[in-house]
């Protein structure tokens, strides 16, 4: 039987920056632009969340409900070291992690239940590691696959852990109340034009066939999925990294479905730089590169290919980030990724032939370019 964990880390940014100041813990924290600056909010704490106060919301708008909230700049840096150690914990739990963002991932725990009795211990030892190494809590989800997993992690947030139902009948009755844009695919556009036909739960799918949704939807294949999803039923995997502790990886989630292809290239490239950078400075080498896309229906592409001699340069990098991105097709973007794998500590060769052809000496050009880069990126000077 398939054993999937989803966990979310809770009100990420704002509980990193309560972490690092205690005075800050149990007040209105708002993490994003100033209230009198242009620019949102990117999350805020439980406490500020009571006065309506939500991520992607303008921050004038968040001041104006909840003017006395500490309002802080994001630091991302930080958060990035906590996601760092929070994914290291997944990995002592199995090695099919795979990321969906800075604070979220799915964990296919089949293979390690046993080794707890219960999913439900192993899903309680690992949100006690979290809590004791990175200092902050999660909220988890267990179920027999991606869709129930994440639908449970959210239910009990913040610090809860949700064993979604094993029987197809009480799946379908836990999923009957909920609104349908519990479920992926499901943005405000089609529930909107669900809503004049009276489908606003799981419930109301779940009473009708895939013929009458089509005529609506005018797509079977959406239809059908739609249905599917609303009794829980969905066969998306794990997609997990086979060589995730020796890859860097970063991904960004667009506030809205992002349809203008030079927007994302660009975001694709400050996560090249951003990943690039950080290997460099541990002096490591790719062999690997890798980009992974998801669209507005939540469906995920990873797309790899590897460097003819292992690189670190800003350049060389780029050139295959864009190789890969430029192939694909698509309409809109919800999330983009960039990874580098099979990482190792010594250079490439044996290290004598290094400088014994052009390309290796050209490449060395690039690796010093990319460094001198680096520290301008680290005085924030260039992206
Ligand atoms: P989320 O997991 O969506 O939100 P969260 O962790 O702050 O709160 P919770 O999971 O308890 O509901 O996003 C993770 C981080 O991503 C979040 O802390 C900040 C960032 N983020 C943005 O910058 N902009 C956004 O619009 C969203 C939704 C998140
Ligand atoms: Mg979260």
């Amino acid at each position: 039987m398939v054993t999937i964990l989803h966990v979310d880390m809770d009100a990420f940014y704002a509980s990193v920056e309560q972490l690092d100041h205690p005075e800050w813990r149990g007040k209105p924290l708002i993490v994003g632009a100033g209230p009198f600056e242009r620019g949102g909010v990117s999350t805020c704490s439980y406490e500020a969340r009571k006065f309506g106060v939500r991520s992607a919301m303008p921050s004038r708008t968040a001041y104006a409900k909840c003017p006395h909230a500490v309002f802080v700049r994001p630091r991302m840096e930080r958060y990035h070291e906590i996601s760092d150690i929070a994914f290291r914990v997944f990995l002592d739990f199995t090695p099919y992690v795979e990321a969906v963002s800075v604070d979220e991932a799915f964990l296919d725990i089949s293979g390690s239940v046993h080794l707890y009795g219960s999913a439900r211990n192993l899903a309680e030892a690992l949100r006690r590691s979290i809590r004791e190494k990175c200092g902050i809590t999660c909220s988890v989800g267990v179920a027999c696959n991606r869709l129930l997993a994440k639908i449970g992690s959210e239910e009990n947030k913040p610090d809860g852990l949700t064993v979604m139902p094993d029987d197809p009948d009480d799946i379908a009755a836990f999923l009957a109340p909920k609104p349908i844009n519990t479920l992926w695919g499901i943005g405000s556009k089609t529930a909107e034009t669900l809503k004049p036909y009276g489908i606003v739960n799981c419930g109301d799918l779940q009473k009708l066939d895939v013929g009458q949704l089509t005529a609506i939807l005018h797509s079977a294949e959406t239809a059908r999925s739609l249905i599917n999803h609303a009794f829980g039923i969905s066969s998306a995997l794990v997609h997990h990294l086979p060589t995730l502790e020796k890859s860097v990886s970063r991904e960004h989630t667009f506030d809205v479905d992002e349809t203008d292809r030079t927007k994302i290239r660009e975001k694709l490239l400050e996560l090249v730089s951003e990943v690039g950078s950080r290997f460099r400075s541990e002096k490591r080498w790719a062999k690997t590169a890798r980009i992974k896309l998801r669209n507005s229906a939540f469906e995920t592409i990873t797309r790899q290919t590897s460097f003819e001699t292992p690189v670190r340069d800003d350049i060389s990098i780029r050139r295959k980030a864009l190789e890969l991105f430029e192939r694909e097709k698509f309409t809109a973007i919800r999330l983009i990724g960039f990874g580098l794998a099979d990482i190792s500590g010594s250079p490439p060769g044996n290290g004598l032939s290094l400088f014994s052809n052009p390309d290796d000496e050209r490449l060395k050009r690039y690796e010093r370019l990319s460094d001198a880069l680096d520290s301008l990126r680290k005085r924030g000077l260039v992206k």
